[in-house]
């Protein structure tokens, strides 16, 4: 077939650190890519690692028209670049599971008659209730959590029902918080998107539905029904049914892009958006799991997730819906320790170099001489504990390990925490 006729398919991932747009052709062989490190290439939004922490450390946000302006310049340097945006049959996407968008009443028709000539950025400036989303660092809600818990019979309930007790960083405790604190912020919110359906939505030119996977990490959601459950929206804010709009299966065709896109990329009109879901359920699917294989994912979050047919929610970890395969689950853990922490211990030990930390990780017997490490710089998920415990091979609790131990101790602290928690999961095949 000649090259001329070939079609393409763009992938989105909107991720903590930066927007990744990725281009495959019919053998999913990539032939275009572009991203965006929100830190250095919006400087204007002065965030570190895509976020901004609050005084208080637990309050972790990330301007919405960031994200925005992501896209403007990740689309702008595909253009530029002389990506062919004709040849672009479909597109999806992923986003960093659990934040929330809050846009304005009204927005969903100015999303429908956006103009061409301008930025998306300029365009929706004034079109977010809240201009700081919270994000799924933000570890600020535990009243919240414990109201939910509470309201519905305790977390073992609330897991039963949502796949996960209330968790700090899921999204319904975060509505509620912005719902007491912010309540007119609250009520002038006509629709509330996770990051993954706000972004759809920029690229259809209305509000985006939710997919089923992404909706399992709001405590919101009954993971059976694929549903809103009535009683955890009821405990969380008033009138968020509406607000939420429908939920829908991650392989959902939304509708075509927007004539926005047609006209200024030169998308062909019928080019379809699929909807967007998770970072964590995109990597499932991405990696084409099966059922009983387990994955490491190690992001700025570290994630461990499986496919698993018969869910059994716990008060420890997640259950998520599976974006592959309608009737199964995936099972996950997340630590909130993983890149950036990796990365301040390169910078002490390794000079900021990975090929030096491999290379000393390579020349350091496996067990450490026996010198063990916790690191846990902000307060972890799984456990939820903080601070950096080392112990040598006397059990005696250090206040430090030379470079080289501190780099393995550092590595086999996070693998063995992440094999600990993950004994029940059977015998899988790991996917490292
Ligand atoms: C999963 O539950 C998480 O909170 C993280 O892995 C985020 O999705 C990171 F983007």
């Amino acid at each position: 077939m000649a090259a001329s006729t070939e079609s393409y398919y763009l992938g989105f991932d909107f991720s903590t650190q930066q927007l990744k747009v990725v281009a495959v052709d019919g053998n999913l062989n990539v032939v275009h890519q572009a991203n965006v490190q929100f830190d250095s290439e919006l400087p204007e939004f002065r965030t570190q690692g895509g976020v901004h922490i609050h005084a208080d450390r637990l309050t972790v946000t990330s301007p919405v028209l960031m994200w925005v302006k992501a896209l403007d310049l990740g689309l702008g340097k595909m253009k530029n670049a002389g990506f062919d945006f004709s040849r672009v049959r479909a597109l999806s996407g992923s986003g960093q599971q659990h934040g929330s968008v809050y846009w304005k009443k009204g927005t969903n028709q100015v999303l429908r008659d956006l103009d061409p000539g301008k930025s998306l950025h300029e365009l929706l400036q004034n079109r977010f209730t809240v201009p700081d989303s919270p994000v799924w660092m933000d570890s600020s809600t535990t009243e919240q959590c414990l109201h939910l818990e509470s309201a519905m019979g305790g977390p073992q309930r609330v897991a039963d029902i949502t796949g996960s007790r209330a968790y700090e960083r899921f999204t319904g405790s975060q509505i509620a918080k912005v719902n007491e604190y912010s309540p007119m912020q609250y009520q002038e919110a006509e629709r509330i998107s996770l990051v993954s359906s706000f972004a759809a939505s920029l690229l259809l030119g209305q509000y985006a539905a939710i997919d089923y996977c992404d909706g399992s990490g709001m405590n919101l959601m009954d993971i059976f029904s694929k549903q809103w459950d009535e009683s955890c929206l009821l405990a969380t804010a008033p009138e968020l049914k509406e607000k939420l709009g429908t939920t829908v299966p991650s392989s959902t065709v939304l509708g075509p892009v927007s004539a926005y896109h047609v006209n200024r990329y030169g998308f062909p009109e019928d080019c379809k958006v699929v909807a967007f879901t998770g970072d964590n359920p995109g990597s499932l699917a991405g990696m084409r799991l099966q059922e009983g294989d387990i994955a490491v994912s190690l992001g700025t979050s570290d994630t461990v997730f499986l496919w698993i047919k018969e869910p059994r929610p716990t008060v420890e970890g997640h259950i998520f819906c599976n974006p592959v395969d309608g009737t199964s689950y995936m099972a996950l853990l997340c630590y909130k320790n993983g890149s950036l922490t990796r990365e301040r211990i390169r910078n002490e030990c390794a000079g900021g170099s990975w090929e030096v930390f491999s290379s000393v990780l390579k020349s350091t017997p496996i067990g450490n001489n026996g010198n063990m490490g916790i690191y846990f710089d902000s307060v972890e998920i799984t456990p939820p504990a903080v601070g950096v415990h080392r112990y040598n091979n006397e059990n005696k609790k250090v206040a430090g390990f030379p470079a080289q131990e501190e780099i393995r101790a550092l590595v086999e602290g996070q693998f063995l925490a992440k094999s600990s928690r993950n004994s029940s999961a059977g015998h899988g095949r790991c996917l490292f």
